[in-house]
């Protein structure tokens, strides 16, 4: 089988996580999603409404995600790459060129994002009514 995986915090799930995964689990037949815990949500600046055990609720509802594993920290995906046996990495273009390291392992993709919908401007429009 085709392993692909993506990593991401993927809080309040929207049409944008939803397109993305959707084109993901086309590249291949299992997708593996890597969940940003909250300690590593921290290490990135982010904070999350949804805790990182709801936000993993969310993404196995999800009929595109065949596997949820926890993200713990910048450098565990090479270990993820061959502990999954992983044919495609995948994440938006946001990330263009950043993991390209990641080319000696498998291949590495950057797909377009969903325009005009993240997770920063849905809180900021919430908070604005
Ligand atoms: N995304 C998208 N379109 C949007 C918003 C997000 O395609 N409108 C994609 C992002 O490009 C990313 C995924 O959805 O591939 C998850 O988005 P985030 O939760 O913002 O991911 P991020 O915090 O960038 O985490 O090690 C990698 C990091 O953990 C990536």
């Amino acid at each position: 089988s085709k392993v692909v995986i993506t990593y991401g915090t993927f809080d309040l799930f929207h049409i944008g996580h939803v397109r993305l995964l959707k084109r993901l689990k086309s590249l291949g037949d299992k997708l593996i999603v890597g969940v940003s815990s909250d300690e590593f949500n921290e290490v990135k600046g982010k904070c999350s409404y949804y805790s990182y055990n709801e936000r993993v609720e969310i993404l196995k509802s999800c009929v595109y995600v065949d596997e949820v594993i926890e993200e713990a920290s910048w450098d565990q995906k090479v270990k993820d790459i061959k502990k999954y046996n992983v044919a495609i990495f995948a994440i938006g273009d946001d990330w263009n060129g950043e993991f390209d390291y990641l080319s000696d392992y498998c291949q590495v993709k950057y797909l377009k994002r969903t325009k005009d919908i993240s997770t920063t401007q849905i809180k900021r429009q919430l908070s604005s009514v």
